[in-house]
C-alpha cells in the first residue's frame, strides 16, 4: 500500500514538473561550497526562495496570458518590449540566475581560454584593469541590477550594468549584446555576509567564477 503511494506520488510530481512552462535548473554544487566568498545561508535563500519565486511568477503570468507554449525564454528577452513588467522581472529573473549559478564554480584553478585572455587584454589593457573596471560598474550601479561581461554586434567585449531584473538580451536594453559573464549586484546576493559592502563581495567573487563556462559562452559569441 505504501509503495503504491509513493509511486502514485512520483507520478504526480512528475506531472506537475512536466506541465510547469519553466523548471529551474538543480543547483551545480552545493549550497555550502563556494565558502568563504559566498556563504550557505546566502546561497540557500538565492536559489530556493529568489530564483525559485522567479520561476513560479514567470510560470503563473504565462499561463494567465495564455502564453504557456512558448518555452524559449532567450525568445521573450529578445521581444521583451511586447510583454508585460511581471514578464519582464520574472523572465529576467529566472534567466539571470540560472546562468549566474553556472558561471560559479567551487573549482579552483580555473583560467580563461587563450583567445578570451587575448581579448580581455585587447580590450582591457590587462587582467586586472578589466577586474577593476568590472568592480567599478558593479559598484556603481545604483540600486538592484546586474553587471555584464558582454559581446556586442561588433564582436567586441563590454561591461555593462542593467537595472532590475533586465539584461542585455532584451530588445529595449541601451547597450545591447550577449552575455558572457553576469554577476548579481542585488543586495539579496550579498548582504548577509557583506551588508553594505558590495565592493568587497565583487573582489570577493573573482574566487569562484568558472571561466571555463565564461570561455565557452565566449567562443559561442564569436561563431
Ligand atoms: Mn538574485
Amino acid at each position: 500500500m505504501k509503495k503504491h503511494f509513493l509511486i502514485l506520488n512520483f507520478f504526480l510530481i512528475s506531472m506537475l514538473l512536466a506541465k510547469a512552462q519553466f523548471i529551474q535548473e538543480p543547483l551545480p554544487y552545493a549550497f555550502n561550497a563556494l565558502e568563504p566568498y559566498i556563504d550557505t545561508e546566502t546561497m540557500q535563500i538565492h536559489y530556493s526562495k529568489h530564483h525559485a519565486g522567479y520561476v513560479a511568477k514567470l510560470n503563473q503570468e504565462m499561463k494567465a496570458l495564455g502564453m504557456e507554449n512558448q518555452k524559449d525564454i532567450e525568445a521573450i528577452l529578445q521581444n521583451i518590449s511586447q510583454y508585460n513588467t511581471t514578464i519582464r522581472n520574472n523572465a529576467g529573473g529566472h534567466y539571470n540566475h540560472q546562468l549566474f549559478w553556472i558561471l560559479l564554480s567551487p573549482e579552483k584553478n580555473l583560467t580563461p581560454s587563450p583567445a578570451l585572455l587575448k581579448a580581455i587584454e585587447k580590450e582591457f589593457k590587462s587582467m586586472e584593469a578589466f577586474k577593476t573596471a568590472f568592480i567599478n560598474e558593479g559598484s556603481t550601479r545604483f540600486g538592484s541590477g546586474w553587471v555584464w561581461l558582454i559581446v556586442d554586434k561588433d564582436k567586441k567585449l563590454r561591461i555593462v550594468s542593467t537595472p532590475n531584473q533586465d539584461n542585455p538580451l532584451m530588445n529595449d536594453s541601451l547597450v545591447k549584446g550577449f552575455p558572457i559573464l553576469g554577476i548579481d549586484v542585488w543586495e539579496h546576493a550579498y548582504y548577509l555576509k557583506y551588508q553594505n559592502k558590495r565592493g568587497d563581495y565583487l573582489n570577493a567573487i573573482w574566487n569562484v567564477i568558472n571561466w571555463d563556462k565564461v570561455s565557452e559562452r565566449y567562443l559561442q559569441a564569436i561563431q
